[in-house]
């Protein structure tokens, strides 16, 4: 039917799934509430690029027995903050129910990384593949501001498609999309109230798994 208003849902690549308004207010209110007590002022910080050294306009911090940290001598998982040396704040129990529900993954995550948007704060084309564990998805969930999320194919030049994530949305990423590159182009500033000071929180959950264990050498 010619010159209709646009769908209201798009098809999403195979792996992609878009739970729109998962959480209700009470349930945004809440996490958020969690969340900034739990990491307090004390666990946040500044992410910088291997190599160059140049931070990222997101600031972040993580919850659970490991989290995600990028400074000059590359990324990885840690179980303490980069700078403090304290382990990180524990998973709130809201966040593992989440992802019993949606993730379809029999083991829980032992990450969560939250990455804080204010301002113009935005995060380029990448892939997440410092996790061992591939099987497992990718479970994301949007806070505050509406941001504009890029999602490609698993090659850097694959075209890209762009669409908002709102506050309350769960985003589940996992077989064929679990290694599409994506990022999030800018922030909405001003469209939501939820975050204290503006802004948007994004949590992202991330079954890690096991390095290979080394095979120790008998010298004999
Ligand atoms: C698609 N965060 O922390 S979440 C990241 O909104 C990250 O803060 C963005 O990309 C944010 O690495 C996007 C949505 C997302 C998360 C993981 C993915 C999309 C993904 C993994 C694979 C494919
Ligand atoms: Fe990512």
């Amino acid at each position: 039917m010619a010159g209709g208003s646009p769908p209201v849902t798009v098809a999403l690549p195979d792996g992609v799934v878009h739970l729109r308004h998962h959480l209700d207010e009470t349930a945004q209110q809440d996490l958020v509430n969690r969340i900034l007590h739990a990491i307090g002022e004390e666990f946040w910080f500044q992410p910088t690029t291997p190599r160059w050294n140049r931070p990222f306009s997101v600031r972040m911090s993580n919850l659970g027995t490991l989290g995600w940290v990028s400074d000059r001598r590359g990324y990885r998982y840690q179980p303490v903050h980069p700078e403090s040396g304290l382990p990180w704040p524990a998973m709130p129990a809201a966040l593992q129910e989440l992802w019993r529900e949606v993730a379809g993954h029999p083991a829980l995550p032992e990450a969560c990384l939250v990455n804080l948007y204010r301002g113009t704060a935005r995060m380029g084309l990448h892939q997440d593949r410092d996790e061992h564990d591939l099987s497992a998805p990718v479970v994301s969930v949007s806070l505050g501001d509406t941001a504009m999320f890029r999602l490609g194919g698993t090659e850097r030049n694959a075209p890209t498609r762009s669409f908002p994530l709102a506050s309350g949305d769960v985003l589940v990423l996992g077989g064929p999309a679990r290694l599409a590159f994506h990022g999030i182009d800018r922030i909405l500033p001003g469209s939501s109230t939820l975050i204290p000071g503006g802004g948007r929180i994004n949590l992202t959950l991330r079954r890690v798994g096991q390095p290979l264990a080394k095979v120790a050498s008998t010298g004999s």
